[in-house]
């Protein structure tokens, strides 16, 4: 629907009316435009040091596999994952300029990753304790394209967010390595993807998403020769 019916306005109501219609629609249109424009990000072509053009894989350490429930030795596996990503994280970014920081790995910058990574967790780390206390509690989904598109996710310095996520991950690891078989069996529901999850399976999800993002990074920096 366009909105310009402009053809036999009755009243100044109608005609005001039919004004606004038509505003709505050119800014509705302009919004989806730019979503579209966004979400595929036409301007960004990746150069090797070479001025070869690659394109980042989706998934650098390929797909997550989760696990609905783990063996001990798989939950210990996953919890190393966890305990060491922090260090992994900053040998990452290690003495990356903030021109460099700003280097797209897809639609985010290092520095967008950087900062999704800390927001995320937290998230995680809350429903870890929430499943621990609660009777499948459900969830609270939270729009991370928009929280990595706030001002401070896209311009703030990276030494706070590193901080956080190794004080967070500390934390979580004496967490993870207090619990027990059944405690990993107790279950959140995730309202978005409407599924009930065991910890085992979040687990394996946020050990792969460790090893996702900071594998983007790795790869930014051999393919670019930094
Ligand atoms: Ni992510």
């Amino acid at each position: 629907m366009c909105g310009f019916s402009f053809d036999y306005p009755a009243t100044l109501g109608q005609i005001l009316m039919n004004r606004i219609h038509a505003e709505v629609s050119i800014a509705s249109s302009i919004a989806t435009l730019l979503a579209v424009f966004n979400s595929r990000d036409f301007r960004f072509t990746l150069r090797t040091s070479k001025g070869i053009p690659v394109q980042p894989p989706q998934q650098p350490v390929g797909p997550v596999v989760e696990k609905t429930m783990l063996s001990t030795d798989e939950r210990n596996e996953l919890i190393s994952i966890i305990a060491r990503a922090p260090g992994r994280l900053k040998a990452a970014v290690a003495d990356l300029s903030p021109e460099q920081l700003s280097q797209k790995y897809v639609n985010w910058t290092i520095r967008q990753i950087v900062h999704h990574l800390g927001d995320s967790h937290i998230h995680s780390y809350a429903r870890f304790k929430w499943a621990l206390t609660e009777d499948n509690p459900t969830i609270k989904p939270y729009d991370e394209t928009l929280c990595a598109d706030l001002p401070d996710s896209k311009e703030g310095c990276i030494l706070a967010p590193l901080a956080l996520f190794e004080g967070l991950h500390g934390r979580w690891v004496q967490l993870l390595r207090s619990m027990n078989s059944e405690q990993f069996s107790r279950t959140f529901y995730h309202p978005a993807s409407q599924r009930t999850v065991t910890l085992d399976a979040a687990l394996c999800y946020y050990a792969w998403h460790c090893r996702h993002h900071t594998g983007q990074i790795e790869w930014l920096r051999s393919q670019l020769g930094w």
